[in-house]
Order: structure tokens, then sequence, then C-alpha cells
């Protein structure tokens, strides 16, 4: 059945259909029976497995081709008209080269196959701040995620209405051989168009996250006066009630679904204090009718790293994967079909499947040096699921943000927490964010990445034009802008150790933000801008002295002159690539910054 008369979506739909040839075009209306169908087709084709009804109800497991397990930033682009548009940072192509390039790969992709069409809402269906995607898809895997991630069907096409000229984004997503070298994921923004081909692994398929929440997202928010930010929402309940809300931004695994996820140390819990999740991974955020900002997450379920993940680290993840959940690339215990990935228990399954889908002995496997699950598996699990999700989740008007924090993985330069002077200087705060590599991946450890607002990969223009749109938003927002904070969970010791215990402690770094918000405690303002007096971090219960705090807030003046100065990594020469983009308010802030640590 045809949901739409729209004529604009169906005339780009047979534009698409006559181009891959698919067998049949099916839509996907958002009703479980037709949702149900899909999943009996993907068990019976092999592309699902099903779960351990009575551990996991509801739950399905699916594995990728090992060379299509993550995001593939190099065969990323954004396809502005001009290469400067795209900026220095992003992978860019001429429009129509790239058109050409692609419509030779998608030409007859579908022969002997279905199309599906899935009409689908980034925020709640009919939110002022929502907007709305087709992803035309060759994948049952894809049409199930979707169902997941977005709110998804009739609802959708009846929201978008018969006007041609309504706004949607065009996605188009073949599975095609899964061929790397022929993979690419194609932004076109100012066509409100995605294109992706040769692959099936979720960030680079499912295309209502990363490519449109977050890169066709922040184009349109830099036209429209609004921001997509690649930000966590959470709601910090205090004892009598009130709810404050903060917004932060991480790169890539620096532990954003904890965050958002988090359980007060149990002291706090006794007093009432609470934490409520409204996103995990992406933030819309508005000026609404008060002059504030408000945040809605675009998405309805998490796409979160299996790995890692257990009772102790992160409860409410976890309980959230157990119904109703798509697993990608862990591993299966044979014995009673539940899954297993390293870090959920310390009992892998004897009778495993490992990832790639070989029939091994878990224990022996691991202790040979190998991974039962990949180090990116993931699942796709419903925020529904969630035991702390916000009651303000489907609020159509968002929640209004008090406190923005940036942050990284430093083990040296970056203090446990410090709050920019202004929204300017948090705005530099945020384009100079960095973050250190880590043991656990190939290649040097400690080596500095930059990675502004955990953007880098994720942002559809040119940055340096980007970080001129948060000066502008600052501009507008005026006194009612959210404070903007960075914090560094990771810092270390001389011997290596890290000197903070993370997880639900982090709370007691959001308390002293919060308590900044309403102007209840003081700072020390310093060459970086505003950091705690040491005795203001609570550390009850914790085996940490005042010492150690003053210890983790210490600036060493030196390890920041290098992050400004370092030839390859510093800040200086990071800026430098973005020529004249770069606004005058970012070298103002540079300038100011080595200023006052040569002081
Ligand atoms: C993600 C990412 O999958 O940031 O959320 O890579
Ligand atoms: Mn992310």
């Amino acid at each position: 059945m045809v949901l739409t008369k729209n004529t604009a979506v169906l005339a780009w739909l047979k534009e698409m259909a006559d181009m891959c040839q698919p067998s049949e075009i099916v839509w996907i209306d958002g009703s479980e029976a037709q949702l149900d169908a899909l999943r009996a087709e993907a068990v019976e084709s092999g592309e699902l497995i099903k779960l351990n009804d009575e551990k996991l109800p509801g739950c399905y497991y699916h594995r990728t081709k090992p060379n299509d397990v993550a995001r593939v930033e190099d065969r990323t682009f954004i396809c502005t008209p001009t290469e400067v548009e795209a900026g220095p940072i992003n992978n860019w192509m001429a429009p129509a080269d790239m058109y050409a390039k692609l419509n030779a790969l998608y030409t007859g992709s579908m022969v002997g196959r279905t199309m599906y069409v899935i009409p689908y809402s980034m925020g709640p269906v009919g939110s002022p701040f929502s907007k709305i995607g087709i992803e035309l898809t060759d994948s049952i895997y894809v049409v199930l995620n979707m169902a997941i991630m977005t709110r998804i069907g009739k609802a959708v096409m009846d929201q978008l209405g018969d006007d041609p000229s309504a706004e949607f984004i065009k996605c188009l997503h073949a599975k095609k051989d899964v061929d790397p070298e022929e993979r690419y994921i194609v932004q076109f923004p100012q066509d409100n168009t995605i294109m992706s081909v040769n692959s099936a692994y979720g960030g680079n398929v499912l295309l209502g996250k990363k490519c449109f929440a977050l890169r066709i997202a922040s184009y349109l928010g830099k036209n429209q006066g609004w921001m997509a930010e690649h930000m966590l929402i959470l709601g910090l309940e205090k004892p009598n009630g009130e709810i404050n809300y903060i917004c932060a931004a991480f790169p890539s695994a620096c532990g954003k679904t904890n965050l958002a996820m988090l359980i007060p140390p149990e002291y706090l819990q006794k007093q009432g204090y609470k934490v409520w999740t409204v996103g995990d991974d992406i933030s819309w955020l508005n000026i609404g009718p008060d002059g504030r900002l408000y945040a809605i997450n675009p998405e309805a379920g998490f796409f979160g790293v299996a790995p890692g993940t257990s009772v102790k680290t992160n409860f409410n993840a976890l309980e959230s994967t157990k119904k109703n959940t798509i697993f990608t690339n862990v591993a299966i215990n044979n014995d009673d079909m539940t899954v297993w990935w390293e870090g959920l228990d310390k009992n892998p399954p004897v009778n495993a499947t490992e990832w790639k889908g070989a029939k091994v002995n878990g224990p022996e496997y691991i202790a040979s040096g190998e991974k039962l699950a990949h180090p990116n598996s993931r699942f796709t699990a419903p925020a529904v699921n969630c035991p702390c999700i916000s009651s303000e989740f489907e609020n159509p008007q968002g929640v209004p943000v008090s406190a923005i924090i940036f942050g990284g993985r430093r083990a040296k330069c970056a203090p446990l927490v410090y709050q920019s002077r202004d929204w300017q200087h948090g705005t530099f705060v945020g384009a100079t964010m960095a973050s250190e590599t880590t043991a656990a991946a190939a290649g040097a450890v400690g080596v500095v990445r930059r990675d502004p607002m955990a953007m880098k990969p994720f942002v559809g223009y040119n940055m340096a034009t980007y970080w001129g749109h948060w000066l502008e938003m600052g501009k507008k927002l005026g006194d009612k802008a959210p404070k903007i904070f960075h914090v560094n969970w990771f810092r270390k010791d001389d011997d290596g150790n890290f000197m903070w215990p993370g997880f639900g402690d982090n709370m007691r770094v959001l308390l002293w933000i919060l308590k900044r918000c309403a102007g209840e405690v003081d700072a020390d303002e310093c060459a970086i801008g505003y950091i705690p007096k040491a005795e203001d971090i609570d550390i009850t219960g914790l085996d940490m002295t005042v010492d150690d705090i003053k210890a983790l807030l210490t600036i060493d003046k030196n390890e920041w002159l290098k992050d400004v100065n370092d030839p390859d990594t510093g800040i200086k020469q990071y800026f430098a690539q973005f020529g004249d983009m770069l606004p005058k308010e970012m070298a103002d802030e540079l300038a100011k910054l080595e200023a006052n640590l040569n002081a």
C-alpha cells in the first residue's frame, strides 16, 4: 500500500526505483504485524537469529561481514557545491561527480530484491523541532533497526502531508555486495539527500542517526537557527524534586551512554538524588519561547557499544537490552541462546559462537588472545526499555538546558572540571576539545586527537563556519545561554593510575556544575577559566582527600603551552588549516589563553 499522495515523494521514489530496479516496493507502515512478518522472513533467510524468548523476549541476533563492522570515515563525504563549504576536515567531491559515481553503483543494485520505503521522524512525531526522513533500503535488518531507533510508519507520512514543498530528507541505502572498495556514505547538504552503498553496518546504514541527525541536521540548523550536536541529555533531580538538564559532548567511546544513565553514589540516592536519561548520543537544540535553549533527543533508541557494558558499569543500559533488542556482532551462548561480550561478566560461554560465526570454546578462545564479541559490537535497544528514561523523553517542546559539558580523555592536561568564562570562551573550549589514544587501540599511546565538540566525523559543513554558528547562537541566547564546562574523568598520576573513580561518582562533578549554574558556589579564576575550590567537590564516602582533589584540579602551564604550540597536535596548528574561515573570536580566545599561560 502506498502511504502518500505527496507528488515530490512519489517522483523521487520513482526515480530511485527506476535506478535500483527492485522486484518489489514495500512501504513500511509501522504496524507490529508487518514488522513481525519481516522478522520471520529474516529468520527464515538467516539474516537474523532468534534468541531465547524467555530470557530475551523479542530479541534477535545479526552478524555483519567482517569487513563491515564500523563507521568508515575515509569513505564518508560531504558533497557541497564548493570544497570550501565542506571545509578542510571533511572528504569532499563535486556533487555532479559523486552523483555520477553513485548512480552507476546503484543502477540495477536491487534486481531480484525488495525495496523497503521507511518514513521516519527524528524527534516525536509532530514536534515543532522534529524532522522527517524517508529511507529506501533493500535490508530488512535496516528496517527493523530503524523501527527501534526512530519513529516510523504511516503517522510520519500523515505528518508530512501532501504539500510537495514540505521538507523531507531523501535517504537511499543499497547493501549491494558489501564491497569495501566501493563503499560510500555521502551527504549532499544542499539537496537534503543521503546516499549509502556497499555497507550493512549500523552507523553507515541507519541513515537517521549520524548521517541525518548530525551531518545534514547540523547544516539545516545553521540555516534555520538551531543546533544539532553529538550530545547526551540527562536530567538531574534534586531531593526537592527540581530537575535540571545537562547536555554533554564527548568523542565516540568516551562514556556518553554511561553518563546519560548514571546511577548516583548510594549516599546521594538516600538523600533523594536521581538521574533521568533523555538521550545518550544526539541533541537537537532550539531556542524556546522564553529565550532559553531547549533540547530534544531526535532518536527513539540506543545504538550502544556492547563490550564493557555490565551490571556494574551501566546497569540501566544492560536492562534496556533485555527485550525487543537487536544484537549485532556480539557472541552467542549456544546452550541457552543468549548473548555475551567482553566485560559483561567473568563467565564467557563454553559453547559459544564468536562474532564471525565460528563455534568455539569461549574461555579457551579468549585465553588464545581472541575476542568473542567484536570490540564495536552493538545493541539496538528501545529507549522505553531504559529504567531511568525521563518522563520528558516524548515532550515535543524538549527540556531546558542549564549546562553544556565538553570532555575528552586527557592523561595530564585538563583538570577534573573547569568552567568557561562565557559562551564565546565556551565555544573555544569546545572547538579545542581533544582526546588521547589508549593502549586499547593500535598505534602510539597518548597521541592527542582534536575532535571539536565531538563533531569531527559528523559536521555537515565547514567546521570553522560551524564555530561561527555557535557564536551566533550565543548572541541570540544572551544571558539565557547555558553555562559551558569541560570535564576530564581520565586524568592519570605519574604512575599511570587514574586519579578519579568515574562512573557514578561523576555525579559529584555534575552537582558542582549545577551549583555554579545557580550561582551557589564560588570558583577560582585561572588561566583556562574557573576551577572549583577543592573542598567544593563532595568526597563523602570516597577513599580520597581534599589534596587528591587539588591534584585533579592543578593546571600544568607547560602542558597547556604544549597543547597550544605542539607542531603536530597543538591548537595553533589545528586552527591554521581553517585559514581565513576561522572566526576572529576563536583566534582572540587562543591569543588570550596563550597570554594567560605566559603571564
Ligand atoms: C556512535 C559513535 O556510534 O559516535 O554513537 O560512533
Ligand atoms: Mn555517537
